[in-house]
């Protein structure tokens, strides 16, 4: 561990930023080697650029003395912010596939784009060609502002519209200014121009980040707008949420929340899962600006000693939400008011044909658990790049993994139906409600922090929760299953009605009761459940929510009735869980 200037502990990623020249570290000169593999400071930077360095853990070959060794690979992910993306761009994208990664786009979590499998010779090739989409992978990772989410539904009027336009604006002013990705991907060509942060970085030399300076933010920061009512984001999970609150069919301003965040470490009873806390309301013209004051603050006071309790959730847990809104106040060129009362939220899954506020459709494709490949039967990919290519609708990646397709006439919608129907594309109304809300991180064999299956096992796994829920008679109820090979939560699981995540090879924990508003954390009901036993160990948590519920309530809900009274913000440790099965 170093320190800094003022003497403060310092992470090895501090210092490699702090080393790098705002990102280029040894990168340029890594990709020309025959090295197949990055060393620790460029493989932590060449996150900042979009790229994880990963190895297929379903694959070591053998070398020359018979040892395993990993083959190295790179998962490549797009940011697009909002989700939104034109007809050309995405099959642009599907074209990247194609040729450089494994044939599959993974859609995500925060409605971005993943590719996997890309070796390191065809690296340079991979990011050009989505450049040349006009989108970038630039910030998609590293300790940086995030893909900024927003509801995914078309905006159905101009109130709608212009939070749209300030999920844009946010990405745009959070985004990293540095040179260095051009120089290292593009040779130098601006073709995606970060427009210039406001300088507000005291005491920093001329840099080439007004507003990171050269240590970037302490970890990542996460944030997402949410239209009246619509939660599919899961505001409470963010960083920053931002929650639109319309009056008279005006946009009157927009609630702020902070300090959300769902990964924990085994063993650490100081790392844990925390719902983001109430700030305050703010006027329309002050979003970006709010934004940009939340995420300073951060970067000025977020732990650079301790990569694992770097987040803002921590920051906030330990200075209390009256400091954070006092150093807010002293910092913001707008006016903080009192957070305004609204409607409930719902977690929507927006599947299937809906009227958009124009009079358009729009169509929900359900994608499980985000995948977008041609398999057998269903040629899900095939199917999509078709419809896009002749059809021309807009696409938005939504929270929940699927896609929508927008601008559409009734005839074109079903002129979708037959191309899904031809390529064994199951439509989204026999879908079963569990199944549309379900949710799985990639995991194995992509994933280097992965200690259990996820999205490989969830599809057989969601076969038997639908056949016991049929049985119990609750085959239509929706019903939220999220599932995770590991406790750093990337599908959400903590929020979920159900969250399965991994704790051991074959070894899951379940948390129950997340609601499907999303502002409530789930308990720990069960540990160490083999896969072959997760549907049966919830036959009787099952059984008492049919028998027992009251009308039109949900298993989350009738959970935290029956065993909270109330709502109660529960606060999930890792204090008691082990390090890999290991007690
Ligand atoms: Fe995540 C790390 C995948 C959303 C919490 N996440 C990872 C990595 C990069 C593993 C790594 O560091 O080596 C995973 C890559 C796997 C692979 O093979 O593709 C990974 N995270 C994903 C995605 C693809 C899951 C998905 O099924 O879609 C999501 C990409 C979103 C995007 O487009 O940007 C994804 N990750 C999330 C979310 C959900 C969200 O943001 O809404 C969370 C929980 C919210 C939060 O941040 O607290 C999340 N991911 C983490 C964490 C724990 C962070 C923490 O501070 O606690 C890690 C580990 C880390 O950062 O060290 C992680
Ligand atoms: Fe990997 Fe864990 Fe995230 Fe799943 S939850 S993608 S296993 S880091």
């Amino acid at each position: 561990m170093a320190a800094s200037d003022d003497g403060k502990k310092q992470s090895k990623v501090e210092v490699a930023k702090e080393k790098s020249r705002f990102l280029r570290g040894t990168i340029r000169e890594v990709l020309a080697s025959d090295d197949p593999s990055l060393a620790h400071d460029d493989s932590q930077l060449i996150k900042f650029h979009g790229a994880y360095q990963q190895y297929d853990r379903d694959m070591r070959k053998k070398n020359a003395q018979g040892k395993a060794e990993r083959t190295y690979q790179f998962m490549v992910r797009v940011r697009i912010p909002a989700g939104r993306v034109t007809a050309d761009q995405y099959l642009g994208l599907d074209a990247v596939t194609d040729r450089l990664a494994d044939g599959s786009l993974r859609a995500t979590s925060r409605q971005g784009i993943q590719f996997h499998g890309i070796v390191k010779s065809d690296l340079k090739k991979t990011l050009a060609r989505v450049n040349e989409t006009l989108l970038t992978t630039l910030g998609a990772c590293g300790d940086v502002s995030r893909n900024v989410m927003m509801s995914p539904a078309p905006p159905a009027n101009d109130s709608e519209s212009r939070i749209l336009v300030f999920a844009r604006q946010v990405a745009v002013a959070l985004r990293p200014a540095t040179g260095a990705y051009h120089e290292i991907w593009l040779d130098g060509e601006k073709i995606d121009t970060p427009k210039p942060s406001k300088p507000d970085v005291q005491n920093q030399p001329a840099n080439e980040e007004p507003f990171y300076g050269q240590h970037y933010l302490p970890r990542k920061f996460k944030i997402g707008f949410s239209l009246p009512g619509d939660n599919s984001v899961d505001l409470y999970t963010q960083d920053l949420g931002m929650l639109a609150v319309v009056r008279d069919n005006e946009l009157a301003g927009v609630n702020l929340m902070v300090g959300g965040g769902l990964g924990f470490t085994h063993l650490k009873a100081d790392t844990f899962a925390r719902l983001a806390s109430h700030l305050g309301f703010v006027a329309p013209k002050a979003v970006v600006d709010a934004a940009r004051t939340v995420a300073s603050i951060f970067r000025d006071y977020g732990n650079r000693g301790d990569r694992r309790h770097a987040r803002l959730k921590y920051l906030i847990h330990e200075r209390g939400m009256d400091w954070f809104a006092a150093e807010f106040v002293k910092r913001f060129e707008h006016e903080l008011l009192p957070w305004e009362e609204g409607g409930p939220l719902v977690i929507k899954e927006h599947l299937g044909r809906h009227q958009a506020g124009d009079g358009s459709w729009y169509y929900g494709l359900y994608v499980e658990n985000g995948r977008i490949r041609d398999g057998d039967p269903v040629r899900l990919r095939s199917a999509l790049r078709t419809a896009v290519a002749e059809l021309k609708p807009g696409l938005v990646f939504t929270p929940q993994q699927n896609v929508l397709l927008t601008g559409m006439s009734v005839s074109q919608l079903d002129r979708l139906d037959g191309i899904l129907e031809h390529f064994g594309v199951p439509l989204s109304g026999t879908i079963s409600a569990a199944r549309k809300l379900s949710l799985a991180c990639p995991a194995m064999p992509t994933c280097g922090l992965a200690i259990a299956e996820s999205e490989r096992v969830s599809p057989p796994l969601m076969d038997q929760i639908e056949a016991l829920m049929d049985e119990l008679g609750i085959g239509d109820e929706p019903l939220s299953v999220r599932m995770t090979g590991c406790p750093n939560g990337c599908v959400r699981p903590y929020t979920a009605e159900i969250g399965i995540v991994g704790r051991a090879t074959d070894s899951y924990d379940i948390y129950v009761g997340g609601q499907l508003s999303g502002d409530t954390l789930a308990d720990l009901v069960t540990e160490k459940v083999p896969l072959s036993g997760i549907s049966e160990s919830l036959r009787p948590l099952l059984t008492q929510w049919r028998d027992e519920r009251q009308a039109g309530e949900g298993f989350g809900s009738y959970h935290q009735r029956v065993h909270h009274q109330g709502p109660k913000l529960v606060v999930l440790t890792g204090a008691k869980l082990p390090v890999d099965g290991k007690e």
